[in-house]
């Protein structure tokens, strides 16, 4: 009875690891913040230094228009987002270097000038 249980259990905490294995290395605690107002058309990053092996959690307000941030090498590309909206991606800075970010949304004649470069030390 108990060993039926107990392979209950470990079954189940496997199939967490596989699907939540980017949040159980997220360190929750710890976590830097970085923040990124959107507007026309420019994106407004805070002064925070994000080393290699940071957890960090990146927020992206919509100050004026509409826009999305997209960071390709780290797999980040947000919806739409609108004026007064926001979206929090949460990420592990696995490997320093220099990350190439940009507007993802048409947003009018600036919006090829909405890019910028992320800094992992
Ligand atoms: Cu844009």
């Amino acid at each position: 009875m108990s060993l039926s249980l107990l392979l209950i259990g470990c079954s189940s905490e496997t199939i967490q690891v596989e699907s939540n294995n980017k949040n159980l290395e997220f360190d929750l605690e710890n976590a830097k913040e970085l923040t990124m107002d959107a507007s026309n058309w420019k994106f407004e990053a805070s002064d925070v230094t994000i080393n290699k092996g940071d957890s960090v959690r990146l927020i992206v307000n919509g100050k004026q228009g509409n826009h999305g941030l997209a960071i390709p090498e780290l797999g980040i590309a947000t919806g739409r987002i609108e004026e007064g909206g926001q979206q929090v991606i949460e990420f592990v800075a696995k490997k320093s270097g220099n990350y190439k970010y940009f507007c993802n949304v048409p947003c009018g004649h600036g919006h090829r000038d909405m890019k910028g470069f992320l800094k992992i030390e």
